[in-house]
């Protein structure tokens, strides 16, 4: 990326004139560098929109997922990117009063649930005040009528189950910081849409995968180490609980009802989920049968174990140490709303879903071994 990318931001708008809104296509994404900010840039650009991104300052590069998408800004581009920060109100309001968004998709977050457990007062001022940093910053421009705001909630808030499966009308009941912070974020989100009369949405997302997923989720951290291991890289892969059940499907689905919620005439908050759950064992199991391994499981609790049902070598191993303080056990989530009212279905289903993924990681890790992304 370059150092003079906000310079060329700065002219994009300026030869630009904002004209009628209801003409101008411009997103501006926090969170692009993640893994649904960049299936969502590629569907926006696809659109026809300019696209502009708040990254974060990094040591090191944090822009491998968008890296695809991003030209030279000296050249002509419709992908713009911004130095900036969810903590930081100061550079929110100095980004949207010169970008001018039409559409703000605030998907930046510390978005790892058990890391929150050890950075709980970070994830609420990213996760939490973060959101309400960003809607102010839309009232401080003056922009509450012109800009459509979709907001990163999740299933996380249903936590503790109440009711299954879970839809728009489930009460919450968050168990973990992460999930307390979104719930602040819900809230906000709703609260300045009935204050201020502001288009805001919540799209309350269950997991969703891809070969562009964090490696330190669980989807990823299995499917990467059945790469690893089915190429004689890793001799097992350790994990804690895994009859956890998730509601998991593919990114490039769940970004296409983002856009759509904000497409709408009329705004609301909405489920996305696939209507399906599964165990984590079962998605380790799934992963290994991509690479012709049968897996057998051995022991309980704490000492149970994984084997290659050929060979019998552990593969599998528990080590609490991934334990959650508290843990949600079961999502399942009802996208009944989303069906009927922006005609949103997922088109990926489980299994390939997971194949997707491990082939992916066997490639990556065939081509470079030490990949982190
Ligand atoms: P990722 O963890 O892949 O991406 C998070 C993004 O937020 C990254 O671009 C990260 O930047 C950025 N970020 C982190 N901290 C800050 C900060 N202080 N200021 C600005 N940006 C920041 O998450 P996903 O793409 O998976 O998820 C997107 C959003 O959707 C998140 O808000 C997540 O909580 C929520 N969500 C995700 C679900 C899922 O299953 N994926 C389900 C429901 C909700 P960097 O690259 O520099 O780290
Ligand atoms: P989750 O995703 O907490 O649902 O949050 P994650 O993949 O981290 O965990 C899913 C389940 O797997 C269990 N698990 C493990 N998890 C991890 N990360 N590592 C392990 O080794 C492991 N072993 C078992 C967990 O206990 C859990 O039950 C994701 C994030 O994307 C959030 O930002 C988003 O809001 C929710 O999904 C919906």
């Amino acid at each position: 990326m370059s150092e003079t990318q906000e310079l060329e931001i700065g002219s994009e708008v300026s030869n630009n004139s904002i004209g009628d809104n209801n003409q101008r296509k411009v997103a501006l994404i926090t969170g692009i560098t993640g893994q649904d900010g960049s299936y969502l840039t590629e569907l926006l650009l696809e659109k026809g929109y300019t696209v502009h991104g708040i990254i974060r300052r990094s040591s090191s590069f944090n822009t491998g997922r968008i890296e695809h998408l991003y030209k030279d800004p000296h050249q002509k581009t419709r992908l713009l990117l911004h130095y900036g920060d969810l903590t930081d109100s100061t550079c929110l309001v100095h980004i949207i009063s010169q970008v001018q968004p039409t559409e703000i998709y605030n998907l930046g977050a510390q978005s790892h649930v058990k890391v929150s457990f050890d950075m709980a007062e970070y994830t609420a001022d990213v996760d939490g005040l973060g959101t309400l940093r960003l809607l102010d910053a839309i009232r401080t421009c003056g922009m509450t009528k012109r800009i459509k705001f979709y907001q990163a909630s999740t299933s996380e808030l249903y936590g503790l189950v109440r009711e299954i499966p879970q839809s728009e009308t489930t009460p919450f009941y968050p168990r973990s910081p992460y999930g307390v912070a979104k719930q602040y974020a819900y809230w906000i989100v709703v609260n300045y849409r009935e204050a201020y009369d502001m288009f805001c949405c919540n799209g309350i997302l269950f997991n969703h995968e891809s070969p562009r997923r964090g490696q330190t989720f669980v989807t990823r951290k299995v499917t990467r180490a059945v790469a690893n291991i089915s190429l004689g890289l890793q001799d097992c892969l350790f994990l804690g609980n895994i009859d956890a059940k998730r509601d998991w499907g593919h990114a490039r689905d769940y970004v296409e009802g983002m856009w759509r919620m904000l497409q709408q005439e009329k705004c609301d908050d909405y489920v996305l989920a696939t209507g399906e759950t599964h165990t984590v064992r079962e998605f380790v199991e799934k992963a290994f049968k991509v690479v012709n391994v049968d897996i057998v499981w051995e022991g309980e609790k704490e000492n149970e174990v994984g084997l290659n049902k050929e060979t019998g070598k552990v593969i599998v191993k528990i080590d609490p140490k991934y334990y959650r303080p508290t843990e949600v056990e079961i999502l399942l989530g009802d996208a009944t709303k989303a069906k009927k009212n922006l005609g949103w279905e997922r088109s990926c289903g489980f299994d390939q879903l997971v194949e997707e993924m491990v082939k992916a990681d066997c490639e990556a890790v065939k081509k470079n071994p030490n990949d982190r992304n």
